[in-house]
């Protein structure tokens, strides 16, 4: 029988840590709750809080190396390359500032503040619980102090552009506390008209420290008591219910944000609107204070439910496990517990974080999502181009958030003009490039090291993101949008490819195998390669995907015809003497055998030349390559990992491997090899430290353990739809509704004892599509507008295609 999924998070003692506070957002605005009895914070976020500034950060007269540097290469002199690119092809300046770059031009995504609370409250506490509701993206705290229920409900209005909390106790009266904001450097705060309270300043741009200014504002509405903001706080005495509002902004400007020069106005805007008489029908604000409340919050829930109510997900057991707090059921997991139920949760709250922190017009989710407590924010808390963005996106279209992928393309879309410049600096190429890492400033430059930032697949890895949003929508406007981006891309690559000497295999030059060392014949490890094998994956899709475009939109004929004769010269995958997928051109040792990094992978996921039905022999080498690699890793690594076993149909590791992602995580203290990775208090997954894309890697693996689809321009076939493809036994009854596939179709699922029991299937254009359960493969074709209902028995009636 199915059960109700429960879809909160909850805990029955306040926080200490951020890791165990719980996220609220706007994709523009942030709170993480802690939910302290006489001390509450909450962390405030705005998404385009960023030290550093534009620069100009390409070599000139780099691509005077790039002869030599390809030369050595070709050579196999690579330690010599190495250094030729360490000394003539990185970035100019101090680049990333090796992970810590808040006070240097390419800057850090930062903390907004602190909002803090100081109840005036004698004693203790008791019956205390606070959570978080997924199906209304609220936060609540309740506990019951001297006889009084006290209780503060918070969200993060898209609509209304506000962090909005509620403070109430079931006694008139008793609601008295002091509000204070502050940042750890750079602010200042006075109170303001209507009693508010304001915080400004300006950040560190890494040159004359005048970057960007930032305002947040703080307003109490209260019917009774008394509210008095001055040098010292927001004072709130004798109160019965209260609602606390926080608005903010930033004169960012770029390819998305606020858009404001003056952050004071814009956040003065936003606070008088949400208080507005459209809000509460006229009277004085103070005494409409529940009725603005009220009105906030149904239109706060109503936003919400528009993306998140389209998918539902069942796995059936753990109902005695839900009633246990949410910490204490990622103990019982890891000590070997069964509790689908909590997946289910998972699932969920990484669509969740996705509507949290990246909506339409907005700056795109980077490492943290948009949370973030420090000014250092780990790794600059960036857009990371190796994996960690694209990751966060690998939910959008498949878990039906389609619109959210927005901010994403747009930050492909702004990379244009840069990367055209580091293009001409480094390769004397057209088109346009990007590296390893990025910012809101539009940083396409190499890294700053070699070991790294030679990685010239940072493009081709975004435009996989301007292909899928029109395969799974099939939105031909958008696609005569996204093409020239992607043509432009595809045309960087055509000009910087080069034979190598062996074959004669067309190969990027140089580049990196994100982030691992291969080891010489000589015992040297060595970083600096030509034509490892992501590369040539990503451009035998990049080039398909250009092909495609380009015949859907009937131009380009010549183009494609060049497109096609250079895709087929890549170097192709290949099996190394020890029965592995190559990593590079070579079948060189790797640096480190376990790295987290699974690279030469990409061609089995996210891409997907390599299946087990089509490519059996290159699967069978992945695997084994996924065998020597270990399963252990970073938390974005195990999130990884479980999508290369839901292609390859191993459901159980695939479950087995989520159990590790949802095991109690170690602090944060950093670790690159798997140590403490796993899933926070607040289940935050941790790489440690805390980093965002394990969550939305894993919510994207559930969905592709139930459901997968292909859509290849080669293969000229209808879209392929995979159901159940990879589903463990744990989860042996279950459903799910509304996920997405390739070709644009939208799919229930009913399962019962690990078998299908019915599948729907509603598509937005009339066409073939290809199903295929349990090895059987059928052919349908959809039409627009009306339900197909398909059972196991369609399956095993039908020859096999
Ligand atoms: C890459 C990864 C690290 C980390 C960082 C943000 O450098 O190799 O593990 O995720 O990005």
């Amino acid at each position: 029988m199915s059960t109700q999924p429960d879809l909160r998070l909850w805990y029955a003692q306040p926080a200490t840590e951020f890791t165990q506070a719980l996220p609220l957002g706007n994709g523009r605005l942030g709170a993480m709750v802690f939910g302290g009895v006489e001390q509450e914070r909450l962390v405030l976020n705005e998404n385009s809080v960023w030290s550093g500034s534009r620069q100009d950060a390409d070599r000139p007269g780099a691509h005077q190396s790039l002869g030599e540097i390809r030369r050595l290469l070709q050579q196999g002199r690579n330690i010599e390359a190495q250094e030729l690119v360490m000394n003539a092809f990185t970035c100019l300046g101090s680049g990333s500032g090796h992970g810590r770059g808040a006070s240097v031009p390419f800057g850090c995504y930062q903390t907004l503040g602190s909002l803090h609370l100081r109840f005036q409250h004698d004693g203790a506490f008791e019956d205390y619980v606070r959570q978080l509701d997924l199906s209304e993206a609220t936060s609540l705290v309740r506990y019951r102090c001297g006889g009084v229920t006290f209780r503060r409900e918070a969200f993060v209005s898209a609509p209304d552009q506000t962090i909005v909390i509620r403070i109430w106790a079931d006694r008139a009266g008793s609601v008295s506390f002091d509000a204070a904001l502050d940042r750890p450097e750079r602010f200042a705060v006075e109170p303001a008209a209507d009693d508010q309270l304001l915080m400004s300043g300006q950040l560190d741009n890494g040159v004359d420290g005048k970057g960007l200014r930032y305002a947040a504002r703080l307003r109490a509405l209260s019917g009774a008591g008394t509210v008095h903001a001055d040098e010292t706080g927001l004072h709130v005495r004798g109160a019965d219910d209260v609602v606390l509002l926080v608005t903010a902004a930033t004169d960012y400007r770029g390819f998305a944000g606020r858009n404001t020069d003056d952050p004071l106005a814009a956040s003065l805007a936003d606070m008088d609107r949400a208080c507005s008489g459209r809000r509460h029908g006229g009277g004085t604000t103070a005494a409409m204070a529940p009725k603005i409340y009220a009105a906030l919050r149904e239109a706060h829930v109503a936003d919400y439910r528009r993306f998140f109510g389209r998918v539902s997900l069942t796995l059936e057991g753990g109902v005695e496990a839900s009633a246990r707090p949410t910490n204490e059921r990622l103990v019982a997991v890891a000590r070997g517990g069964s509790d689908p139920a909590l997946m289910a949760l998972y699932f969920q709250y990484g669509r969740y974080l996705l509507i949290s922190s990246s909506r339409p017009g907005g700056l795109p989710a980077n490492l943290q999502g948009i949370w973030a407590d420090q000014v250092q924010t780990p790794w600059n808390g960036d857009w990371h181009l190796d994996i960690n963005v694209q990751m966060n996106y690998w939910p959008a279209e498949a878990c039906n958030l389609s619109e959210l992928h927005e901010p994403m393309l747009k930050l492909i879309e702004s990379l244009q003009e840069p990367g055209a410049r580091t293009a001409r600096a480094y390769y004397n190429a057209r088109g346009w490039v990007a590296h390893v890492i990025t910012n809101p400033w539009g940083f396409t430059s190499p890294g700053e090291h070699a070991s790294w930032g030679a990685t010239v697949s940072g493009s081709s890895w975004l435009c996989e993101h301007l292909w899928e949003h029109y395969a799974f929508t099939l939105d031909e406007a958008y696609l005569r949008w996204a093409y020239p981006i992607l043509a432009a891309a595809g045309r960087f690559y055509l000009d910087m490819l080069i034979e190598e000497p062996r074959h004669g295999w067309l190969v990027t030059a140089p580049s990196n195998s994100p982030e691992n060392a291969f080891i010489l014949p000589d015992g040297r490890g060595a970083y600096v390669c030509m034509g490892p094998t992501i590369d040539m994956q990503q451009l035998r899709e990049l080039f398909g995907n250009c092909i495609r475009a380009s015949e859907i939109l009937g131009v380009d004929a010549e183009f494609r015809r060049e497109l096609s004769d250079t895709r087929r010269r890549l170097a192709p995958n290949q099996v190394g003497p020890d029965g592995r997928l190559q990593e590079w051109l070579e079948p060189y040792g790797e640096g480190d055998p376990h790295h987290r990094h699974c690279s030469h992978m990409y061609g089995l996921h996210p891409y997907d030349e390599i299946t087990p039905d089509e490519t059996p022999e290159l699967a069978a080498a992945a695997r084994r390559s996924l065998e020597a690699r270990g399963d252990a890793g970073t938390g974005w690594s195990l999130a990884w990992k479980v999508n290369f076993r839901a292609r390859l149909g191993e459901g159980d590791h695939a479950a087995k491997l989520l159990g590790d992602l949802l095991s109690p995580a170690g602090d944060m203290a950093l670790n690159y090899s798997g140590g403490g990775s796993g899933s926070y208090a607040n289940l935050f997954c941790a790489h440690p430290p805390f980093q965002i894309d394990g969550n939305f890697g894993g919510s994207a693996g559930i969905a592709e353990m139930l459901l997968q689809s292909r859509w290849r321009h080669e293969s000229g076939h209808p879209p392929l739809v995979l159901l159940l493809p990879a589903l463990p036994a744990a989860w042996a009854g279950g459903s799910v509704r509304g996920l997405r596939t390739r070709g644009a179709v939208t799919v229930d699922i009913d399962w019962r004892d690990g078998r299908l029991v019915e599948a729907r299937l509603n598509a937005d254009r009339s066409g073939p599509v290809r199903v295929r359960y349990a090895g059987q493969t059928i052919c349908l074709t959809l039409d627009a507008g009306s339900q197909r209902v398909i059972g196991p028995e369609e399956f095993i009636s039908s020859p096999a295609l």
